[in-house]
This record gives C-alpha cells, structure tokens and sequence, in this order.
C-alpha cells in the first residue's frame, strides 16, 4: 500500500481529517515523485544488463557458487540463480515505486532466511549479488538519485545478514 493509500484508510477509519504529519509525509512522498519514476525506470530498461554483469561478478568473487557441488553450478541452476537477482531488482522496483520497502518485504524477504537455508543456498551470497546489482544500477544514476535507490538495496541485503 501506498503511503498515501495507507494514510487515507488510518484517518477515515478514525473519521478524521488527515493529520499534518501525515500531510508531510505525503508531501515527501509526492515530492520525490519524478526522481523515484526515473530510478524505477532506468532499473527496469536496464535489468538484463544489471542482473548478467552483477552475476558474473559473484561468480567471479564467490568461483564456489557455480563450481560442482555449488548451488548454483550447472545451466539450469546459474539461471534460477539469476532469475533470483531478477527477482529482487523486480521488487526493488515496486518498492522504490511504493516509497515504501513493504511490498519488497511482503514478497520476498519474509522467510527468506529458512527458504534459502532449505534450498542450501548460502544467503550470504544471495547478500553479495543484491550488493554486486546495487553498485551496477547506482554506477548509472546521478548521485541524489544512486543515494535513494541504493537505500532499497541496501534494505534487501540488511535483511539478508
Ligand atoms: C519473488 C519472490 C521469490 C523468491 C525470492 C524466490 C526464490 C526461490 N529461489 C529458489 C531456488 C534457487 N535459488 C537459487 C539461487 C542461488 N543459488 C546460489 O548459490 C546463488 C548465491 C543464488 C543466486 C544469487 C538456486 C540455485 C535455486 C535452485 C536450487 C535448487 O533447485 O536446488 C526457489 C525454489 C523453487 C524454484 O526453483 O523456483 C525459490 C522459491 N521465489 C519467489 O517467488
């Protein structure tokens, strides 16, 4: 839920008017509008080149992922490995859209820890190809707009630790 959808269902359901903070809070929100659509944007133009280069950055730092007897050794599972980082720069997206890390939180971070662990993938390098995305899409940007887009990833790998 939006910010703005999230202070209209709190206020109506005390029927009230919306209160001044949270007229703030929407101003920030409405205000910061253009520069979250164009980082929205350059991240979804730009997903197949962020997602392949920070791919094979891990696998460059992190040779065991892709070797035999890694999680993500053979075609088939490099490429659900990929689709993962795919995955997560998606919901980067929504939430940078959002203002709002929820909808990433919502979709993909609750119980990532016990699903990657039952998969026997090594979160922590699930951390380091969100890091190796952020430092690829942030290389692309102005640096207001790298400083706000790099606080989604920087949420996704916090949660991750
Ligand atoms: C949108 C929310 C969402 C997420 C996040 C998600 C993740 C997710 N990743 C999976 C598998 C996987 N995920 C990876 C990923 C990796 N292995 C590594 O060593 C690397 C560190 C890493 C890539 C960076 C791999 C290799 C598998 C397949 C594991 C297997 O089948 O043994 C699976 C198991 C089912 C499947 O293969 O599709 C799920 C559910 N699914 C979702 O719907």
């Amino acid at each position: 839920m939006s910010i703005v959808t999230k202070s209209i269902v709190n206020a109506d359901a005390e029927a009230r008017y919306l209160s001044p903070g949270e007229l703030d809070r929407i101003k920030a929100f409405v205000t910061s509008g253009e520069s979250r659509l164009r980082i929205a944007q350059t991240l979804t133009e730009s997903r197949e080149r962020i997602v392949k280069q920070a791919g094979d950055k891990l696998f460059q730092k992190r040779p065991d992922v892709v070797s035999p007897g890694g999680n993500a050794y053979g075609e088939e599972m490099t490429a659900t490995c990929l689709r993962d980082m795919d995955y997560y720069l998606r919901l980067i997206t929504y939430g940078v859209v959002a203002g709002d890390v929820t909808p990433i939180e919502e979709i993909g971070l609750v119980g990532v820890a016990e699903m990657y662990k039952s998969l026997g993938t090594d979160i922590g390098a699930v951390a380091q190809s969100v890091r190796e995305m952020k430092e690829i899409a942030t290389s692309m940007m102005s640096a207001e707009d790298a400083g706000e887009a790099g606080s989604y990833f920087d949420y996704v790998i916090g949660a991750m630790q």
